[in-house]
């Protein structure tokens, strides 16, 4: 985007730290490899940074760092996914691509609210 400007506020539905791994990419499987990720669910995508550790909810600002990935939620699908890992709270998101990550909180109402706002911006694009 020009002026490595990635978004406007308006559009910032939610933003904070998972634990992040891709599993798969255009359906061919992949090794995981978790590591904590700044999510970032703005418009139809969700977008992932790196280097959290510069990053909190109240010091961050649309645009000012370069994502490293973002996912386009249109027709993607989400589930619980616990069975695809020894830690807790594990939801498994794919894109229509066959683009595969798990996304994992130890904090329960904190993966709860990102399963359910994620899955809401999913069923809006759904009825469009
Ligand atoms: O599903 P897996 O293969 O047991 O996933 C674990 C491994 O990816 C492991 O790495 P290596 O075996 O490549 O060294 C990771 O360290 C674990 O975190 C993975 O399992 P969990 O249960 O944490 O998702």
């Amino acid at each position: 985007p020009e002026n490595g400007k990635v978004f406007t506020s308006r559009e910032l539905e939610k933003a904070g730290l998972l634990n992040k791994t891709k599993i798969a990419e255009g359906g061919r499987k992949l090794r995981k490899n978790w590591s904590p990720s700044w999510v970032v669910l703005v418009g139809n995508s969700l977008v992932f940074f790196k280097d959290p550790k510069s990053q909190t909810p109240s010091s961050w600002k649309p645009g000012n760092s370069r994502p490293e990935s973002s996912v386009d939620l249109r027709g993607a699908q989400l589930h619980w996914a616990n069975e695809l890992s020894s830690k807790k709270n594990v939801f498994k998101l794919r894109t229509v691509t066959g683009n595969e990550f798990l996304l994992q909180s130890e904090t329960d109402s904190l993966i709860k609210e990102w399963y359910t706002t994620i899955q809401n911006v999913i069923d809006r694009l759904d009825r469009e």
